[in-house]
């Protein structure tokens, strides 16, 4: 067979069986069945100001092709994002599964990861308040294996008989279709008020953790028990855990409302941009390993997918990392068309019986048939194993991988042997756990404490992220139409922590603070803080992955320029130049700066920090400039480090500030101070600020 057609620059063309020397034309637009086209640009007439012809196959096929090139898209995680790489194992873990993919230690396994935001249409924006989705598939010698995570450890809900409920709820209300990617609206607050069981998650997405600087800074959790079984049959419980290795960091929420009118796509961005430049991410795996005697005596129920095992617990034990490193060449062909089940498990690994995760089992399958169009979907590239596969399924819509003779059942006696066979020894052995009890619907009384991990969370945030979330609350239920679900929140919040009710009946302007709401158990005050729960208490503290923004002027001062450029690029940071036009600037001594962005498309949101070098000659004009006043007042209260020069302070002064700089604005007229500046940086923000920034 002749090799594929591809372009002179090396891209895979379409069809490919006569090699393009043999047609000797690679350049002649074709229609789908290989026909020459002459003309893309009249549809076929009779007269040339008659009607078109329905003779005209090629604009026939071209507009039918066309109007049928959307498939559905996914009913929640629509907007996503996706990567491929690599896993590498540290270790051998055969003494806890014998999953293939964990046996080698400094082994690579191809993976292909796809983050998401959950309630947005495919359209939305990157910076919903909302949980992300962090889906891998592992390409394994055994098996696809896809850990399908999100970047919270819990969920909303306990048994999956409610999930069509709780996406309605959070999704665009039904009559008026919005509000669009976000929960801030009475349909979610209505029902997660009515499901005390939602209180745990509610905490979570009320945090920072809902509004992450980008994928590359965020955990992903598999929520879930899962089992890890080795060669001798023993099993162990396990909860699988990604750390970021650039560290955890998130926005804040005024910044986010700002971002997604300045980027709405600021997360996939960002994600393209360091992987196209070769920063590639690097989450490590961690594991946290139980057997049935921890899980036994445990507070909670293992189970329980409202629940968390806290690291302080169960240690996490990091065993490989996962090394993002290639975008797709495609986007509907590999992110769009990906399709995740959370039964897709290898031998080694397996199932609990978590009632949340048993429904899912059903429903990935289920909705890719839909979303898909068939049951071929694994044929598609991004879905196929890696491994060698013999089956004897056939047939069906778009079947690409046909068998070749004779037999297409099993056993048979035709050719080698007769196989493909099944084999015990090798094969996937489902878990033999004990199960027994009558057939009922029932909720075990062992899921019913429904505040005391949302307490634990709570506590275990430092006071700057408690603030967060009472500010959360306050902003969602404020816009709930109906005072009676605001109520009914603060009233479960009471069975959380009092300050916290406190405070959001306070911003709510709450006339009266309702009774405590009913719970099936008393809230327990015992449990211990778990730091790790805690976004600020385990940032990076490096600077490295991250952008700041130099805001200049003509006659910018070069030294200054280039001491700061310097230090950035020593931290492992990276400088955009925002200047007033997009044609750049001449600094100081007569140099051409080329802009990365106009100073109203680079507005500081978009920087993790900021550098204001105006020069003596321009000050004025910036400093009446409502988009550069807008560029340190969002800097300043969005609590980010701002390195300025003297000149500067007009600017300040125009924008209400002078009075207010304290030591996260730090000057820079001397071109040494970058480095300090920059090593500041390393804290990500200055949160010393925030109470004099927010008031209300
Ligand atoms: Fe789900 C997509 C994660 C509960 C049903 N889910 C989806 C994706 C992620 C998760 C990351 C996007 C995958 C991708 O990028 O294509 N889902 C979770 C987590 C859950 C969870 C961590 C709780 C622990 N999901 C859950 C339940 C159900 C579903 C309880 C149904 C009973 N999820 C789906 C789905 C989706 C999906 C409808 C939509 C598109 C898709 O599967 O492929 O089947």
């Amino acid at each position: 067979m002749a090799e594929r057609f591809t372009y002179k620059d090396g891209r895979a063309g379409k069809g490919g069986e006569y090699h393009q020397e043999e047609t000797g034309d690679q350049h002649t637009l074709t229609t789908q069945q290989g026909c020459p086209v002459a003309d893309d640009q009249n549809s076929l007439r009779a007269g040339a100001r008659g009607p078109t012809l329905m003779e005209d196959h090629v604009m026939r096929e071209k507009i039918f092709h066309f109007d049928h090139e959307r498939i559905p898209e996914r009913v929640v995680h629509a907007r996503g994002y996706g990567a491929h790489g690599y896993f590498e194992n540290y270790e051998c873990l055969s003494d806890i599964t014998s999953a293939d993919l964990f046996q080698r230690p400094g082994e690579q396994t191809p993976v292909f990861t796809r983050f998401s935001t959950v309630a947005g249409n495919k359209g939305s924006f990157d910076l919903a308040r909302d949980v992300r989705g962090f889906a891998t598939k592992f390409y394994t010698k055994e098996g696809n294996w896809d850990l399908v995570a999100n970047n919270i450890p819990v969920f909303f809900i306990q048994d999956a008989m409610k999930f069509p409920d709780l996406v309605h709820a959070a999704k665009q209300e039904p009559d008026r279709a919005f509000p669009q990617a976000q929960t801030a609206h009475d349909n979610f607050w209505d029902f997660s008020t009515l499901m005390p069981e939602s209180m745990h998650m509610l905490m979570w997405i009320m945090s920072d953790r809902a509004i992450p600087r980008s994928f590359r800074f965020m955990e992903g959790f598999g929520v879930h028990s899962f089992r890890l079984v080795n060669a001798q049959g023993e099993m162990k419980f396990v909860k699988f855990h990604w750390k970021p290795k650039q560290g955890l960091q998130s926005v804040v929420w005024n910044e986010a409302l700002k971002i997604n009118g300045a980027d709405p796509d600021y997360h996939r961005r960002d994600l393209w941009h360091a992987i196209q430049s070769g920063d590639y991410p690097e989450w490590e795996l961690g594991l946290q390993v139980f057997d049935e005697e921890f899980a036994e005596k445990f507070d909670f129920d293992v189970l329980d997918a409202t629940k968390i095992i806290p690291e302080e617990e169960v240690p996490v034990r990091k065993v490989g990392k996962l090394v993002l490193n290639r975008m797709v060449d495609n986007f509907f062909a590999e992110t769009e068309q990906v399709a995740f089940c959370t039964q897709n498990i290898v031998p080694g690994i397996d199932h609990s019986d978590d009632p949340l995760l048993q429904g899912r089992n059903f429903s990935y399958l289920d909705t890719q048939l839909k979303r898909l169009g068939g049951p071929n979907f694994t044929q598609i590239p991004i879905n196929a194993p890696k491994c060698p596969m013999h089956h004897f399924q056939q047939d069906g819509h778009m079947a690409m991988q046909n068998p070749i003779g004779r037999s297409n059942y099993e056993p048979n006696s035709w050719g080698d042997g007769g196989g493909p066979r099944e084999n015990p020894e090798k094969g996937f052995n489902t878990y033999p756990s004990h199960v027994e009890g009558d057939k009922q619907r029932v909720r075990s009384e062992t899921f019913s404490d429904h505040y005391s991990q949302a307490r634990q969370f709570y506590k275990s945030q430092t006071q700057i992220e408690q603030r967060h979330i009472a500010n959360a609350f306050v902003f969602e239920l404020s816009k709930c139409e109906r005072l009676d679900i605001r109520e009914r929140m603060v009233s479960h919040l009471l069975n959380i922590d009092d300050d916290l009710a406190n405070e959001v009946a306070k911003g709510l302007g709450l006339a009266e603070m309702p009774e405590a709401a009913e719970a099936a158990m008393p809230t327990r005050q015992d449990l211990k803080e778990s730091p790790k729960l805690s976004i600020l208490l385990n940032g990076p503290d490096s600077f490295k992955g991250r952008k700041v923004g130099l805001l200049l002027t003509n006659g910018a001062d070069s030294g200054i320029i280039d001491g700061m450029k310097q230090a950035i690029e020593d931290e492992g940071a990276e400088m955009k130049v925002v200047t007033p036009t997009i044609g750049g600037i001449k600094d100081s001594v007569g140099r051409h700066i080329p802009a990365d962005e106009k100073l109203d498309g680079g507005p500081s949101v978009l920087f993790d920090a900021v550098v204001v070098v105006p020069s003596d000659d321009e000050i004025d004009m910036l400093a009446k400039d409502a988009t550069a006043r807008d560029f340190v007042n969002d800097a300043f209260s969005h609590c980010k480090f701002i390195g300025y020069v003297s000149q500067a302070n007009k600017l300040f002064a125009s924008a209400g500030l002078d009075q207010m700089l304290d030591k996260g604005c730090i000057p820079v007229d001397d071109p040494a101070s970058a480095k300090t500046f920059i090593e500041a940086c390393r804290k990500l923000r200055y949160w010393e600020r925030e109470p004099a920034v927010d008031q209300f």
